[in-house]
Parts: structure tokens; sequence; C-alpha cells
């Protein structure tokens, strides 16, 4: 018996790797009576057969996983937006880092495309920047094309499971290539898609970069907030988060309550208007769903 990580799913085999090597592995029957489904991340036991096959007996108990993409035991997410082309829409990224949060996952926000500001988004961006990092946020500015920022990127990876998220376009597949340069992922997908008209199905791997591991995913289309409850959703912002002892009632919804303190903070510029903004849009979304679903 062995001890692994599963690297990659593809066509019913799972990939595990463990100090010896990586061995092509097929789950055992168990899992399927079981309902278990092994997942890209996971740490396993299998028992090998040969020098390249295997069984998973067990699937160690997860820290954490996402559906989409399949990935298990995640560290943290890097958020790649790009600061423009497109053009940079906070509303896109608190959405991202709700989701991220209500998981219990680090997120770490990554801007691509500096290269391209003009000096009045330059103004912009860098205000963001400044409010994220208020926050508490990690916040790194690049331009994975021009190889900037690059170099603050790689120790943030190392011994942690990250996953790379964001919108097509934003030059996630070229920021891998930059940290990992003998990948030579395709990239500029949007074009190809437009021509297309249709996405192309990619298995999920992790990559060994930065001495830690790293999963470009090919979206991350889970970005509905349908897990959180309304009560939760402040705990999604850790400028909230902070503040929530501090209201009068438990279970404020800091929305028309008295003696809230993240009114005050809104209030007295702590917390910034969007953020509180962003925050009455998604309580909007989930009572909705809510009155729709009846739960
Ligand atoms: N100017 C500039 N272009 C970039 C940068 N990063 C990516 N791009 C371009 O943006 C397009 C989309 O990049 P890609 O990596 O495929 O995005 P993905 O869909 O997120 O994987 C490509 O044409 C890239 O060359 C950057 O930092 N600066
Ligand atoms: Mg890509
Ligand atoms: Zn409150």
């Amino acid at each position: 018996m062995q001890e692994g990580k599963i690297m990659k799913a593809l066509s019913g085999y799972y990939y595990v790797k463990s100090g010896s090597g990586t061995y092509r592995c097929r789950g055992r029957g168990l899992f399927r009576k079981q309902n278990i489904t092994p997942l890209v991340g996971d740490d396993v036991v299998f028992e090998t057969v040969g020098n390249e096959e295997g069984y998973i007996k067990e699937i160690k108990e997860r820290k954490n996983e996402l559906v989409r993409p399949p990935v298990a035991n995640i560290d943290q997410v890097l958020l790649v937006f790009s600061a423009t082309h497109p053009v940079f829409k906070p509303v896109l990224l608190d959405r991202f880092l709700t989701v991220v949060e209500s998981k219990g996952i680090l997120p770490v926000i990554l801007f691509t495309k500096i290269d391209l500001l003009t000096e009045e988004e330059k103004e912009k961006i860098d205000g963001y920047m400044k409010d994220y990092r208020e926050i508490g946020y990690t916040v790194i500015a690049a331009s994975p094309k021009k190889n900037i920022g690059i170099g603050e990127i790689l120790p943030l990876l190392e011994g942690k499971t990250s996953v790379v998220a964001g919108q097509s376009g934003v030059g996630k597949s070229t920021l891998l290539n930059c940290l990992r340069p003998d990948l030579r992922l395709e990239t500029n997908e949007i074009s190809r898609h437009l021509g297309r008209g249709k996405h192309t199905t990619r298995h999920v791997e992790l990559l060994e970069v930065g001495g830690g591991l790293l999963a470009d995913t090919p979206g991350f289309s889970s970005l509905d907030l349908q897990d959180i409850e309304e009560e939760e959703l402040s705990a999604c912002f850790p400028e909230m988060r902070r503040l929530m002892d501090s209201c009068k009632f438990r279970g404020c919804l800091h929305v028309k309550e008295p003696r809230c303190a993240v009114k005050e903070a809104l209030e007295n510029g702590e917390i910034k208007d969007y953020r509180y903004e962003h925050y009455l849009e998604f309580l909007e979304e989930i009572k909705e769903r809510k009155m729709r679903l009846g739960r």
C-alpha cells in the first residue's frame, strides 16, 4: 500500500503521484457503491499493480472541495482579473470572493494586463488595489505577457494547492505559461471560441509550479450563491465579518436594523460604498432564490 495524491483524472483513470512515481489507477467498485467519486487533489491510499498501475483503496477525508472545477483539498484560489481588456468589474470580483470565502478557501487577487492601462485607468485600478488590500486581501498587479509581477506570485504558491480562476480571456493560460514555460498552454481561447461557437472541454490537472500544485481551470462556473444563506453572507465580506459582534441584534443583516455596526462603518467610510452595494445585491439574490424554491 502506498499513499499519494490524485494529480489528474482522465477517461476513468486517476493518475496518482506518490514518492515513488505516478501510477495510473482505477477507483474501486466500492466508491461507486458508496457514491464517492475520487477528485483531483484527493489524498489516497492505493495498491500498486506492477510499476505503473494501481487501485485506489481509500480516499482520505477532504478539507474542502469545489464542484466546478472538480478539485479537492484546495488551499487558495487565485482570482485572475484583467485590469483592462475586458474592463475590470468590481461586482464580478466580489461575487468570486463571496463564493470562495463561503467555502473557507483563501482568495488571492491577481490583476493582469497592467501593461495595457492608460494613466486614467491605472489610477482607478490602484484605488481598487488599495481598497482590497485594506480589507486584508493579498493583491498582485502583473503582466505575464511582459513578465511583470511574476516574482511576487511564485512564493505564494509554495507548499500549497492553488486553483486559478477567472473569466475567459483574462490571461490565465498566459500566466501559467509564464510560471512554467515548458507547459506551452494554448492561449487566446476567446477568438477560438467565437470562431467555433463552443467551448472545448478539458480535464482538470494539478501542475507542479513554484514548489506547489496549481490547477488551471476551464472556468469557475459555479458562481451562483446557492449554498449561502442570508445570515451567512456578511461573513463572506471580511470587513463586515470583523464587525458582526458589534451590531445590536444577533443575526443582523445590516439593512434596516438599528444600531448596526456595519451601517456605522459605511457612514464613516471604513466600508466602501460599492462593497456594501454588492452585499445588498447578493442578499437580494439569495432572498429571491428562497422565495422561488421555498427554502
Ligand atoms: N497585453 C497583454 N496581453 C495579455 C496579457 N495576458 C494575456 N494577454 C492576452 O490576452 C489574451 C487571452 O489570454 P489567455 O491566457 O488565453 O486567457 P485565458 O482565457 O484566461 O486563459 C491573449 O491574446 C493573451 O496574449 C498581459 O499581461 N498583457
Ligand atoms: Mg486559458
Ligand atoms: Zn448590522
